[in-house]
């Protein structure tokens, strides 16, 4: 692997940004250190690209390909979107997939849905969805199937049918629909 940027740099996390990180993550101080000394081991410079992170991810689902999940969830944790996901990005992720309720996990699966980050997921990005977590379980559906699949999806969520899933629509749909959670969720499985 072409690690460009990889300096054998290790980045010690610095006091007074891990208590605010520990502040906003609910993650405590001997945790976020524990973490960030697994991080540097895979990221010495501090930055988790997305190739590095969809290894990591991949080797949860040797049977399929979870590339096109992996890229949806990089594009959400690259919060500052500089390409790589540092500790600090990494550290809320985890925060939120270790103390967070369900419904701040739900609000996180809306954000990596919400690919343009415009507060709603669209039908075509229902299909990204749709496609992404399919092929992540080693299924790979013709477009016909994807299409009427995501207006499946389309149609449970959008309460007010407009076209368009809001946050508040996602997070009721899938709290009122353990199949839907369970689709949607893929991981968080708690
Ligand atoms: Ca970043
Ligand atoms: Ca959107
Ligand atoms: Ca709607």
């Amino acid at each position: 692997m072409g690690h460009k940027n990889c300096r054998q740099l290790r980045v010690e996390p610095d006091e007074s940004q891990l208590k605010e990180i520990s502040i906003r993550t609910g993650l405590s101080k001997e945790q976020l250190f524990l973490m960030h000394q697994e991080f540097v081991k895979d990221c010495p410079n501090g930055r988790l690209s997305q190739k590095m992170f969809t290894k990591m991810y991949n080797q949860f689902y040797t049977n399929g390909n979870a590339k096109k999940f992996c890229k949806l969830c990089f594009m959400a944790y690259d919060r500052d979107k500089n390409g790589y996901i540092d500790f600090y990005e990494y550290a809320s992720v985890m925060g939120i997939l270790l103390n967070g309720d369900i419904k701040d996990k739900l609000k996180l699966a809306f954000n990596i849905y919400d690919c343009n980050d415009d507060g709603h997921i669209e039908k075509k990005e229902a299909e990204k969805i749709v496609q992404s977590i399919f092929e992540m379980y080693g299924e790979s559906l013709p477009s016909k199937a994807i299409n009427n699949e995501a207006l499946r999806l389309m149609q449970k969520f959008d309460s007010d049918k407009n076209g368009l899933i809001t946050e508040k629509e996602f997070i009721e749909g899938c709290l009122r629909d353990d199949d839907l959670k369970r689709i949607f969720v893929p991981l968080f499985n708690t």
